[in-house]
C-alpha cells in the first residue's frame, strides 16, 4: 500500500492528489457477487472463513475503484465470538436470543481475547493487507450502539429499553458500556496489529439521544475508546447518523475524522467539528436518481468541502441494497476527476 494514499493523507488533513472516496456498506447486498455468496453461506459462515471474508472485502475494491477497503464483518461479531448468541437476520439485522436483562448478564461479557476469539477475522486482515493496493479500514461498534442491540434484542425505533436502563440505572449502564468499550478497544487494537491502516467506530444510533444524555452517559465510554487507540498512530474515524446536535460531543470524544450524515450541510458540520477531518456526506437515496442529479449533488458536497484538506468523500450512511453498483463506480470516477485538477 503506498504510504501517500489519498485516503490516509485526507484523514491526516494533508493535501491529497484527489479527494478520496469509499462507501460505508460498499461490500454487501448491492453487489450481485455478494448476494451469490450469501445464497450459499450464512452471514457468520462468511465471517468464520478468513478466505471468504477477504473475498467479500475485495469485491467492491475491484469493481468500484474506491480509495479504501473496509473489512467485511459486523459490529456484533466480537459479541458472537465470546459466546453471546446472536443471529444476523436478512432484511432485519442482528437479533439476540437472550437480550441483556440486568446485572447478572454483565458476566456474559467476558473480556475479548482477540487472537483466540477473532482468529478468522485477523487472518482475513493479514490476507487483505497482502492483496490490497489501498488501505484497509478496521471497524467496531461504539459502546452505545452495541448496547442498544444487546438491550433491545435487535433493531429498535425508539430505544425505549435502552434509555430506561441508561437513565434509570446509570451505574449499571456505565458498567455495561465499560465492558463493551473494553471489547471494542481489544478488537480494534488487534485489527491494527494485524495490518489495518485506519479504524472506524460506528455509533450509528447515538443520534437518538439528547445531547446532555449523550454527554453524561455515552461520551465517557466512547472517549476512552479513542484515547486507548491513540498510541496506534492510525487515523480513528467516528461515525453516527442524525448527529447534527451531537457533532461537538462526537469531536470531543477524540477521533481524527468525524463522519457526518446528509442532514447537516458539510461546511456547517465542519464548523461544529473543528480541527479534524470530515467524512461524508451524500444522501445514499440520491444514488437512485438520474446520473445528472447524482453528479450535481456530489458536486454540492465537494463545494461545501471547498477544497480544504481533510475531506474523505463518502455517503451519509450505508449504500442502500437496491443501489446500482455502476452508479457507485461512476461516482468514484466523478469525484476523482472533479478534484484532480485542483
Ligand atoms: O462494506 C461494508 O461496510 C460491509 C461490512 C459491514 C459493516 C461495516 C457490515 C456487514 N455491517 C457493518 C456495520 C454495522 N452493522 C453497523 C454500522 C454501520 C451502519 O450504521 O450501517 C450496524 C448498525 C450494523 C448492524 C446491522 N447488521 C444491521 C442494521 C440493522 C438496523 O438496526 O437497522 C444490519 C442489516 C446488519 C446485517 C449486515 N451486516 C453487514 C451486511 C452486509 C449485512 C446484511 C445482512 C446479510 O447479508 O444478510
Amino acid at each position: 500500500m503506498p504510504e501517500a494514499s489519498p485516503f490516509l493523507l485526507a484523514c491526516n488533513r494533508q493535501a491529497a492528489p484527489v479527494t478520496p472516496v469509499w462507501f460505508m456498506r460498499q461490500a454487501g447486498r448491492s453487489l450481485p457477487e455478494f448476494r451469490a455468496l450469501r445464497e450459499r453461506y450464512s452471514f457468520f459462515e462468511l465471517v468464520a472463513s478468513a478466505e471468504l471474508t477477504a473475498e467479500v472485502t475485495l469485491q467492491p475494491v475491484r469493481r468500484l475503484g474506491v480509495d479504501a477497503a473496509i473489512l467485511f464483518s459486523d459490529i456484533v461479531t466480537p459479541l458472537a465470538s465470546i459466546g453471546i448468541e446472536v443471529e444476523i437476520k436478512s432484511g432485519t439485522g442482528p437479533v439476540f436470543a437472550e437480550p441483556f436483562a440486568g446485572e447478572a448478564d454483565l458476566s456474559r461479557l467476558r473480556p475479548l481475547e482477540p487472537d483466540l476469539d477473532l482468529a478468522p477475522v485477523l487472518d482475513a486482515v493479514r490476507i487483505l493487507v497482502q492483496e490490497l493496493e489501498v488501505p484497509l479500514i478496521g471497524f467496531a461498534g461504539a459502546p452505545f450502539t452495541i448496547a442498544s442491540y444487546f438491550v433491545e434484542g435487535g433493531p429498535s425505533r425508539d430505544y425505549a429499553r435502552t434509555k430506561a436502563l441508561m437513565l434509570g440505572e446509570p451505574e449499571l449502564w456505565g458498567r455495561l458500556l465499560d465492558r463493551l468499550a473494553d471489547i471494542t478497544i481489544a478488537s480494534l487494537r488487534a485489527q491494527v496489529a494485524a495490518g489495518a491502516a485506519a479504524v472506524q467506530v460506528f455509533d450509528s444510533w447515538a443520534g437518538t439521544l439528547h445531547p446532555d444524555h449523550y454527554a453524561a452517559h455515552v461520551l465517557p465510554a466512547s472517549k476512552r475508546v479513542f484515547d486507548e487507540l491513540a498510541d496506534l498512530g492510525v487515523p480513528r474515524i467516528h461515525f453516527g447518523v442524525t448527529t447534527g446536535e451531537l457533532l461537538g460531543h462526537l469531536a470531543a470524544a477524540g477521533a481524527d475524522v468525524v463522519g457526518v450524515d446528509w442532514r447537516v450541510p458539510l461546511d456547517r458540520a465542519w464548523q461544529r467539528i473543528g480541527d479534524r477531518a470530515v467524512q461524508g456526506n451524500l444522501d445514499p437515496a440520491i444514488l437512485g436518481a438520474p446520473w445528472a442529479v447524482v453528479a450535481a449533488e456530489a458536486d454540492a458536497v465537494l463545494g461545501a468541502a471547498g477544497g480544504r484538506p481533510g475531506h474523505v468523500f463518502n455517503l451519509g450512511h450505508g449504500v442502500l441494497p437496491g443501489t446500482d453498483p455502476d452508479v457507485l463506480a461512476r461516482l468514484v470516477d466523478h469525484v476523482h476527476e472533479r478534484t484532480a485538477a485542483r
